[in-house]
């Protein structure tokens, strides 16, 4: 599905801002879809719906929750008009003037409708229903309640069903934000439009091909110009032939650089950036435009104070500033796909991304509810982002229990299915975290081996030494596949502010050491091709007795202002080129 834009041939219209707002039950109810909410509160759109007011139902809300809000239009002659949505977390029906128009499950992906026909001359009311539930068979896993409670526990059970309010049990370690959490937009085409643009491109000696192949809603040819960075034309061609660029500039981690392919058909016309780059695992190293690269960076989270997982573009560009001034040159979009415009961000930034879906929480009980809706959301998510220069590989689930017995037939369909969707061949891996890790059926069957770990923190904790005996035994139990392996994440909940002489948790020193600690093994190891520290920054989470007001592993506080552990990082990456750091 093509990102909107303002063009000579396309219009764009912004439906953000403040929307009328109501907390619903279980229970869809139609009416609030179809007739003006009474009494509604204001809230703005795109941001979740959790933090935005003073107030604990907001925050601790279970199910249906309602938007509205009244926009008209000009009259706009011969064209088609749709509506986008960037992401509703996590299920959502939308209606406009009383009647349906769209239903989407999953809450981290657009989706789109026509609205030609339903659209009204004067004002129209849209309205969205969004449920934040999540279970067995959700992406992101949820807990079904008697889960929480071990066996041998006195009947909780009982408690909960007739005291407490029903809630969400997240099998994930991020805070459920929920709501309209990415743009609304009204967008128009030309009535035969341009429906989807692949690009894909070959280096060859000092030239490159393009082919440009696009999707269109009626027959005919699609012409393609390729611009440079400085809207020059270099080449042109048709749609679905190779066309030569000569002396190419490549795409490059911390060196981006973009063309644009200005696609035309009919009275349609669309602009998609794209990147030359190549992306290739050979042996155990991961080659991009042919020399192997070693990943600094992060796990990260779309999290911030008031908008919870809304977009924050200001926020996005703070974070890659903050990146490169660690010398970081990678992030995993953990634990699901993130918003469009902070992947075409990391285009331009040079950023190299691991692109995931929101697969977290998978286990046994998972397992048999979730395939095909996984199966959908790799489809989509490859879709969605196949073009991005910036993305290397994709990641289909965050530690989901590759130990059990059916964990590789389930995986390995996905994994070629992954492999069929994707133009441009990126490797595909699975992140794991098998504490025993000779049994995981599924990190050495991908194309890198990923996985977190966490010795010295949740296992030996406090025990550097352990730690790094442990780190070191499991590097060389996964040596022996002959893969590439990236640490994914490891890290250590520092509070900032608390310091200490001594190594000892929590405190900003330990931190600094932990990571200092797990870095001094990897460094002994050829086939380690890269680490990325969990997380960026302290983001918030479920209440539990392990939280101290979310998760405090952040390189950077909520607010983004740097630990100890952002300066040792500073020194370290700073001396750490992108390419050939391991021979
Ligand atoms: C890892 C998870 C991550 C958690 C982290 C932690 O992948 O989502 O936030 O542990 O406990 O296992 O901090």
């Amino acid at each position: 599905m093509l990102f909107p834009q303002l063009n000579e041939k396309r219009l764009l219209i912004s439906l953000n801002g403040i929307w009328d707002f109501a907390l619903g039950n279980e229970t869809l109810d139609i009416e609030m879809l179809s007739a003006p909410l009474t009494a509604p509160e204001r809230l703005y759109v795109p941001a979740s719906y959790n933090d935005q007011k003073a107030d604990i139902r907001f925050r601790d809300h279970y199910g249906w929750a309602y938007y509205q809000r009244r926009f008209s239009l000009p009259a706009i002659y011969d064209c088609r008009i749709v509506l986008r949505f960037g992401a509703v977390t996590h299920n959502c029906v939308v209606y406009l003037n009383g009647s349906e128009i769209a239903r989407h499950t999953g809450g981290f992906l657009p989706f789109e409708a026509e609205i030609d026909r339903a659209l009204l001359q004067g004002t129209n009311l849209l309205a969205v229903a969004v449920d934040n539930r999540i279970n067995y068979s959700t992406l992101p896993v949820g807990n079904e309640s008697s889960a929480m409670f071990g066996s041998g526990a006195p009947d909780y059970e009982s408690v909960r069903q007739t005291k407490l309010n029903p809630q969400n049990y997240p099998n994930f370690d991020f805070f459920n934000y929920c709501g309209i959490n990415r743009s609304v937009s009204i967008y128009t085409t030309p009535a035969d439009y341009i429906e989807g643009v692949t690009v894909t491109t070959q280096i060859n000696a000092a030239s490159a091909e393009v082919l440009v192949s696009a999707a269109l809603s009626d027959d005919g040819e699609a012409q393609v110009a390729i611009l440079d960075r400085d809207g020059k034309e270099v080449a042109s061609g048709t749609a679905g032939e190779r066309i030569i660029i000569e002396n190419p500039t490549l795409w490059q981690p911390n060196a981006a650089y973009l063309y644009t392919a200005k696609i035309t058909y009919k009275n349609d016309c669309y602009c998609q950036k794209f990147g030359i780059r190549s992306v290739e695992v050979k042996g155990d190293k991961f080659l991009i435009n042919g020399k192997p690269f070693y990943f600094k960076g992060f796990g990260k989270h779309e999290d911030s104070e008031t908008h919870g997982r809304g977009i924050d573009e200001a926020l996005n560009v703070k974070d890659i500033s903050l990146m490169k001034w660690l010398g970081a040159n990678s992030l995993r979009t953990s634990h699901y796909p993130y918003s469009e415009e902070m992947l075409s961000l990391c285009d331009e930034e040079g950023i190299v991304v691991i692109a995931e879906t929101p697969a977290v929480g998978l286990n046994s009980k998972s397992y048999k509810n979730t395939a095909e809706t996984h199966g959908r959301v790799i489809e989509d998510m490859i879709a969605r982002d196949k073009n991005h220069p910036s993305i290397v590989m994709w990641s289909l689930a965050n530690e989901p229990d590759t130990e059990a017995e059916e964990a590789y037939d389930y995986f390995m369909p996905l994994y070629e299915l992954a492999h069929r969707c994707d133009p441009q061949g990126r490797p595909v891996t699975v992140v794991a975290c098998n504490n025993n890790y000779v049994k995981d059926r599924v990190a050495p069957a991908m194309d890198v081996i990923c996985a977190n770990r966490y010795y010295g923190w949740y296992i030996f904790p406090g025990n550097l030494n352990a730690a790094q005996q442990a780190m070191a035994a499991e590097m060389e139990y996964f040596s022996r596949f002959g893969k590439p392996f990236i640490l994914t994440e490891y890290g250590a909940d520092a509070i900032s502010g608390i310091h200490s002489a001594v190594p000892n948790m929590f405190s900003e020193e330990f931190h600094a050491e932990y990571l200092g600690t797990v870095n001094s093994v990897l460094d002994k190891y050829a086939f380690v091709i890269g680490e990325h520290v969990w997380n960026f920054a302290d983001f918030q989470t479920i209440q539990g007795t392990m939280r101290a007001d979310g998760n405090k592993k952040g390189v950077f506080t909520r607010d983004r202002r740097p630990k100890l552990a952002a300066h040792y990082l500073k020194e370290r990456w700073h001396g750490i080129p992108d390419f050939d750091y391991k021979k």
